[in-house]
């Protein structure tokens, strides 16, 4: 395994083979197997783009082999920061071709995150869209983070046209063959973010064995198949739209993935009529917006047959709105970039479907419920969630301290999500004990932001927490103390996004205190903080 990733105990490992979890399968040889298959039936759609398996399977070979004859070797990381196009399935098949390792940045990732994606992981590769893409200039931010990382050799940029000094892609395509790389399913295949709790987000290998086996459940039980039009509407990157069951299910069960450009009614809508879409991904607000949405448009929904919500808690009332607003089966996600993936089942009561966020998906999945000591709670009471099993990993990429505090000794991941068990045995998330935002499914490290905002001249202590919010679930709250000047909220947030961080993660609301209110032993008190902002909430809608 690549150094720095921390493997199965080998008899962990024999299980999974002997259970058959792990069956030695590769992303590079399921594409070459689905090409065989399916040849010219359609793998991908994006606007007025397609490609067929057969394409795709050429094109992955094709780029494999102009990549290797650029240096790109097995085990070798590569960011791979692409919105939702086809390209993005051309360079992720041909870096598993290759036995090289993307990492998934997300596309509103910015300076601040790429330089240390880059730097961290040694990457060798940095491939970026070459037009502006949402307004952003990721030329210029490739240009300032190969100036500072040694190790990386080359920019690509995908697209038509390009002036921006880096190679483009479809200049590295080439149609002599590669050397044949011997990649194996206990290769990592890639490497997920995490949402991350501490100052800098970590990186979670993931190998083809446990990926695979985790599409293999997933497409078990969202009954995926040929015929299965799975809608993108999240960036691909993300572990939920790629592998819950995602793209990357979708083409494993050789059904059609089509990609969406954005999450508006107006975009998805038509898509969902045009292209006969039989399932699709979305966050809660984005949920929100189609409920209502939906209100006010016709079109013809009833290809759709299952919506999923997760990466954030769904509330009930909106679960209920789901079937009699779109006639398809609503599905709860529960899971993480980690690993655990639960799902309510297709065929499940109204009633879990609504109020609960799923069970495992394989029977391989361990859970345990504890308490603050790790002791596991009676039936029913709430605890922290802790995992492992065939698809969860043992440790993050080179970070050892912190394995050594997500990871119990006997290998289960401390999830930081306080659940409790229904009485059938399903999921119900009930808060968290990690020090995060989440902001409508998009994860904020509070720690990472505290950190930048600690370097700002005027501030002498920063402490950043979750506050209610009826769109996103959350948002972020930053409570500081400034020095003898008091720096403008403007300014602070213009201070984040010259730092190059992602926009996401800049706080909504900035509050001013003179001092923090601290726990017994001294620690600020983020609970008393939280309680703080929904005082101040209430008070002003008085
Ligand atoms: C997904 O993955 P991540 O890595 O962005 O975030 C994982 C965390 C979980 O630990 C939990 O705190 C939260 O996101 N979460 C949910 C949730 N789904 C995720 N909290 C409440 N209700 C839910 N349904 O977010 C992710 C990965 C794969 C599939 C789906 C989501």
């Amino acid at each position: 395994m690549l150094s720095g990733c921390s493997t199965w105990p080998s008899d962990f490992v024999k299980k999974y083979k002997d259970t058959q979890c792990w069956q030695g399968e590769t992303f590079g040889e399921i594409l070459r197997e689905r090409a065989n298959l399916y040849g010219e039936r359609i793998a991908v759609t994006a606007g007025d783009l397609q490609i067929s398996y057969l394409e795709l399977d050429h094109r992955a070979d094709q780029l494999a082999s102009g990549l290797q004859k650029r240096g790109i070797q097995k085990g070798d990381r590569v960011v791979v920061q692409l919105p939702n196009t086809i390209e993005f399935f051309e360079v992720c098949f041909a870096l598993f071709r290759l036995g090289a390792v993307p990492v998934l940045a997300l596309p509103t990732h910015r300076y601040s995150e790429i330089s240390y994606f880059c730097g961290f992981t040694a990457a060798v590769a940095y491939i970026i869209p070459g037009s502006r893409h949402a307004g952003f200039d990721y030329v210029s931010l490739a240009t300032k983070v190969q100036e500072e990382t040694a190790s990386l050799k080359h920019v690509f940029v995908t697209g038509e046209g390009n002036e921006s000094g880096f190679l483009s892609l479809a200049n590295v395509y080439d149609s002599s063959p590669m050397i044949e790389v011997q990649v194996s399913g206990e290769d990592v295949a890639l490497f997920q973010l995490s949402g991350g709790s501490t100052g800098l987000p970590k990186f979670i290998p993931r190998t083809h064995n446990d990926y695979i086996y985790s599409l293999r459940m997933s497409n078990e039980v969202c009954q995926m198949n040929v015929d299965s039009v799975y809608m993108a509407v999240l960036p691909v990157a993300h572990n939920f739209p790629l592998s819950s069951p995602g793209v990357l299910g979708t083409l494993y069960a050789g059904g059609r993935v089509v990609l969406s450009s954005g999450s508006s009614p107006d975009e998805t809508f038509p898509l969902i009529e045009k292209e006969r879409v039989t399932i699709t991904a979305m966050v809660p607000p984005i949920a929100l917006i189609w409920l209502e949405g939906v209100k006010t448009r016709t079109f013809d929904f009833s290809s759709l047959k299952v919506l999923q919500v997760g990466g954030a808690k769904f509330s009930t009332e909106m679960a209920k709105r789901v079937k009699p607003s779109f006639g398809c089966t609503l599905q709860q996600v529960f899971g993480m970039a980690e690993g655990l993936v639960n799902y309510t089942r297709l065929d499940d009561s109204d009633d879990l479907i609504h109020e609960t966020q799923g069970r495992p998906m394989s029977s391989y999945d361990e859970i345990r419920i504890v308490d603050e000591e790790d002791q596991e709670v009676s039936q029913g009471e709430a605890g922290e969630l802790l995992t492992r099993g065939p698809y969860t990993i043992r440790g993050y990429y080179k970070a050892e301290e912190h394995n050594a505090r997500s990871f119990t000794a006997d290998g289960f991941y401390r999830t930081g999500d306080i659940v409790r068990l229904s009485k059938e045995g399903y999921i119900i998330v009930e808060g968290r004990n990690k020090d995060q935002i989440n902001r409508g499914g998009e994860k904020i490290a509070a720690e990472e932001v505290e950190n930048h905002l600690l370097a700002h001249p005027d501030l002498l202590d920063v402490s950043i927490v979750s506050m209610p919010d009826s769109f996103l679930g959350e948002r972020s709250c930053a409570f500081m103390i400034p020095r003898e000047n008091r720096p403008t909220p403007s300014e602070i947030r213009r201070f984040l996004q010259d730092r190059g961080l992602a926009a996401y993660k800049i706080p909504d609301r900035i509050e001013f205190v003179d001092k923090f209110p601290k726990t017994p032993l001294g620690k600020v008190s983020k609970k008393m903080l939280r309680q703080m902002i929904v005082e101040k909430m209430t008070l002003k809608k008085v």
